[in-house]
């Protein structure tokens, strides 16, 4: 049995689900809404230490760590295969996904403060409120990070500097697919699953020249082929709960 703590609208939470459809397999949901903190909640907690979504449930095996979530799916349910046969792509696509979380997805997440208003779950608090819940953090790099953005905010130019860094990633990515259609060997890897539920966001962050496909037609076309495969199209969307 496979349990998902997830939410709707989260980029970790979509790498797994659509993993989960790429392999056919069901799976029972439990959304997690970050807005109310269900995630800093302590029985979650017990199960995500970081007081992060994803968070998987084999059998009796807890996993956190969407890129992580992913390569044991895979290992585990090998068919259709995700990762390539040959251990020198294998090593790159691991390569990508790094770049994914520790660069692209850091840096959107400094853009997302301001673009997507998360600034302003904070709004409407006292004091003693806010330091409650940023007490409650279970992670203290997570809680100095959101300490820190609450007493100065992200500046336009923090914002300027985070942009460039997607956009050097998205180069990185239009080098590669110049030439061949995937990330890494011949086919769809996890590599390309890590990635691609960023896409939307750079459109809903007001991203606008890292989704001009004029500048990076390869990665345009790759973009189009990702959202026809099963796995995209299955796993993408999650109704949000009542
Ligand atoms: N490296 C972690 C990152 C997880 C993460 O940052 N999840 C976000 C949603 S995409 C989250 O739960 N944020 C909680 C918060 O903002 O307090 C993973 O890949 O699972």
């Amino acid at each position: 049995m496979i349990k998902l703590y997830h939410m709707h609208t989260s980029t970790c939470s979509k790498r797994v689900r659509i993993t989960l459809a790429e392999k056919n397999l069901e799976w029972e949901s439990v959304h997690i809404d970050l807005a109310k903190r269900e995630q800093i909640e302590p029985d979650y907690v017990k199960l995500n230490p970081n007081g992060v979504v994803p968070t998987l449930i084999h059998g009796d095996r807890v996993l956190n760590e969407s890129n992580v979530i992913i390569q044991y799916l895979d290992e585990v349910f090998p068919e259709p295969p995700l990762t390539p046969p040959d251990p020198y792509d294998r090593a790159q696509m691991r390569i990508w996904m790094d770049i994914f979380e520790h660069r692209l997805h850091k840096n959107i997440n400094i853009v997302s403060w301001v673009r997507q208003e998360r600034y302003k779950r904070w709004e409407n608090m006292s004091e003693n409120e806010v330091e409650e819940v940023l007490n409650k953090q279970p992670s203290p790099e997570r809680r100095e990070l959101f300490r820190k953005r609450l007493a100065n905010g992200v500046s336009q130019e923090d914002i300027e500097f985070a942009e460039a860094r997607v956009a050097d990633v998205l180069d990185l990515m239009e080098d590669r697919l110049n030439s061949g259609p995937w990330l890494c060997g011949d086919a769809m890897s996890l590599a390309d699953i890590s990635v691609v539920p960023f896409i939307e966001r750079f459109e809903a962050n007001k991203m606008s020249k890292l989704v001009d496909w004029v500048l990076r037609p390869s990665l345009g076309n790759w973009w189009q082929r990702m959202q026809h495969t099963k796995g995209y199209k299955e796993g993408f969307y999650f109704p949000p709960p009542d």
